[in-house]
This record gives structure tokens, C-alpha cells and sequence, in this order.
């Protein structure tokens, strides 16, 4: 795992830093990665391996915020995908997944990167990022961080479960900051996702039926639609499953497919 250079911009103003911070978290929410989560680094290394604890500025509690989405990245990134493909702002959904998946490349993992960018430089304090998708030198166990710092336990079935979204969540990045985990600008919550240990819904199991949206019959192998189905078969968060268009470009074959 990676942690980028510690650079920081100064910002003009001279806000208290939670009121950066929060500024930070609210363009992040503006583009729709809605998740943020704010969390003791000394909390988090006191329960991971050492080869699994992040950076601590040599602080003896340094603030950190796990960045996620939930579904609501997608219309933005869909603004996004429209002006790449010349502004035709009427273009099917569909054709736009279609033609952008055909195109090659990560473009959401693209996007993600400069609006995660852009939020930090609203905060004028040195800290260390780590994006989900880097995958050199190894890239950094978002999973295990999101479950020891309480956000977001591991399901029986390898996804992370949020207490309200379930397995509809995605994970792409940590930042420390070089600044006291009692600058946070306001306390995560403490709601954890129902335990799988009593639960008896198919996500492991072959019963787990394919969806068939034609998108999705057009776009993905059956192995692919039914990775899909196991995610759809936890009983956390059905409301908040992706749109058809949504899981098409996710699940794409784009070789190593980890944009989910
Ligand atoms: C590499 C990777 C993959 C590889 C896994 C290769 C392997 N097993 O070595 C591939 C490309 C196959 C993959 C596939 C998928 N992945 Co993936 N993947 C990652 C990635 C980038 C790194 C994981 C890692 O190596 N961590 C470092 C090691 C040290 O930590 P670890 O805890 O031991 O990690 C293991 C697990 O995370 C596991 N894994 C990774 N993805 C998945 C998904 C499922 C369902 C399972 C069972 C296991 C699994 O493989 C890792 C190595 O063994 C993470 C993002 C991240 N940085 O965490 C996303 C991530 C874990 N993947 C995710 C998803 C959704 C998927 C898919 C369901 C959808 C997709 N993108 O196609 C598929 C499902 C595959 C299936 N059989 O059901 C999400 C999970 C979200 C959540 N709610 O938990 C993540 C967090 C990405 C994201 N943007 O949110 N993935």
C-alpha cells in the first residue's frame, strides 16, 4: 500500500480547521461520495497488524476519514460521462455506459481521484492519501479499514456491509491528516450493520437468480450477473441497490474490474 506525498495548499482564509475539514466533506458530498467517515488513527492501529496500520505524522492520535459512496455518485458521475462524450446531455444512460465501457480505461476511478483531490486542497493541513484502486506498490485494505475503524463490518460474503446501505457501498480511499483525531468536524456514527451469523439469505449459494435487465443481459457474462444477484440477495440496504446502467458499467469486464 501507498500512502502519496504529504502535501497540503494553503488556503487563503484563515478557517478553524473542523470548518475545513467539513468544507472538504461537503464538496465531497456535492459530487456524490456521500460517505465520509471520520476516525482515530491510535484506535484503528491499536487493532490491525502492523503491517496494516497507517501513518501517524508522530502524532499519538492523528485524525483519518474513510471516503466511500453510495449510489448517489452516480448522477454526477453520468454529468461527467455526458461532457466526455461531447455534451449530449439527452443520451440514453444506457448508450453513454455502453460507449464509455467500450472506450477502455477507469474513468471512474479517474473522476474519483480529482474530486478527492480537489476536496483536499480546501484543507490547509499536510496529510497522507491512499486510493482504493492503486494497486501498486499493493493497494490499501479499505475493507479491513472500514470494518476496525466501525464503519462498515465484513459480510459472510466478502462485501462490506453499512448499517443502512448494506453491501451498496463502494470504498475509494483513507486520508490522515497531520492534525488530532478531536479536530473532526463532527462525530461519525456508531450504528453497526446487523450481524450475518443468524441470517439465512442466499448470497453465498447457487439459488441466487441472475438479473436480466437487458442492459445487464447485453453487457455482462452470466458469472458477472451473478455476482450481482449475491450482492442483491443480503437483506441490508435493497433500497439502496444500483440502477441497472449503474451495475452494467461496475461490473464490465475491463480486466482487472475493481471500480465497484
Ligand atoms: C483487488 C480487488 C478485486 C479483485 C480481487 C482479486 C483477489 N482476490 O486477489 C477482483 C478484480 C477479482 C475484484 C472483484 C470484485 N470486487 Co473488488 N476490490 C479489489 C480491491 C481494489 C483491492 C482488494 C485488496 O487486494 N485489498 C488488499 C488486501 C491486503 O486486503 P484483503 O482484505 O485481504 O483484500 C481481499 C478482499 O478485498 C478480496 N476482494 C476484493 N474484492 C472482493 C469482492 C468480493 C465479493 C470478495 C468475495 C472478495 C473481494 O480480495 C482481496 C485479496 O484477497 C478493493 C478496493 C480496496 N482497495 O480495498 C476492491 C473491492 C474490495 N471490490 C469491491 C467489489 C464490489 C468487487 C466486485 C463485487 C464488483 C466488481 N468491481 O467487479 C467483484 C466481485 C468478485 C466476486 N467474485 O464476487 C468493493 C467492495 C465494496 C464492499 N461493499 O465491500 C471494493 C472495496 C472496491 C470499491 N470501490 O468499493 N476485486
Amino acid at each position: 500500500m501507498a500512502f502519496g506525498p504529504m502535501k497540503h495548499k494553503k488556503m487563503k482564509t484563515e478557517a478553524p480547521l473542523p470548518a475545513k475539514l467539513e468544507a472538504s466533506a461537503d464538496h465531497l458530498l456535492s459530487v456524490g461520495l456521500d460517505l465520509c467517515h471520520w476516525f482515530s488513527v491510535a484506535a484503528l492501529n491499536r487493532t490491525v497488524p502492523p503491517d496494516l496500520r497507517l501513518p501517524t505524522f508522530d502524532r499519538s492520535d492523528p485524525l483519518a476519514l474513510l471516503i466511500g459512496n453510495t449510489r448517489a455518485v452516480w448522477p454526477p458521475f453520468m454529468r461527467h460521462l455526458r461532457e466526455q462524450l461531447g455534451g449530449d446531455a439527452g443520451a440514453a444512460e444506457a448508450t453513454v455506459v455502453q460507449e464509455m465501457v467500450a472506450l477502455g480505461g477507469h474513468p471512474l476511478d479517474e473522476w474519483v481521484t480529482q474530486q478527492i483531490a480537489d476536496a483536499l486542497l480546501m484543507v490547509d493541513c499536510p496529510h497522507a492519501l491512499s486510493l482504493g484502486h492503486v494497486m501498486q506498490p499493493s493497494p490499501p485494505p479499505l475493507q479491513r479499514y472500514a470494518e476496525a475503524s466501525g464503519f462498515a463490518p465484513l459480510g459472510r460474503g466478502k462485501l462490506s456491509l453499512h448499517p443502512l446501505h448494506g453491501p451498496w457501498i463502494s470504498l475509494r480511499a483513507v486520508v490522515v491528516f497531520d492534525a488530532p483525531a478531536d479536530a473532526a468536524p463532527h462525530q461519525s456514527s456508531s450504528k453497526v450493520a446487523p450481524s450475518c451469523a443468524a441470517c439465512t439469505a442466499p448470497c453465498l449459494t447457487t439459488e441466487v437468480h441472475a438479473p436480466t435487465a437487458e442492459i445487464l443481459l447485453k453487457m455482462l457474462s452470466s458469472e458477472r450477473r451473478r455476482w450481482i444477484a449475491a450482492r442483491q440477495a443480503c437483506p441490508v440496504g435493497q433500497g439502496s441497490c444500483f440502477s441497472d446502467a449503474q451495475l452494467a458499467f461496475h461490473y464490465a469486464d475491463r480486466g482487472l474490474s475493481k471500480e465497484a
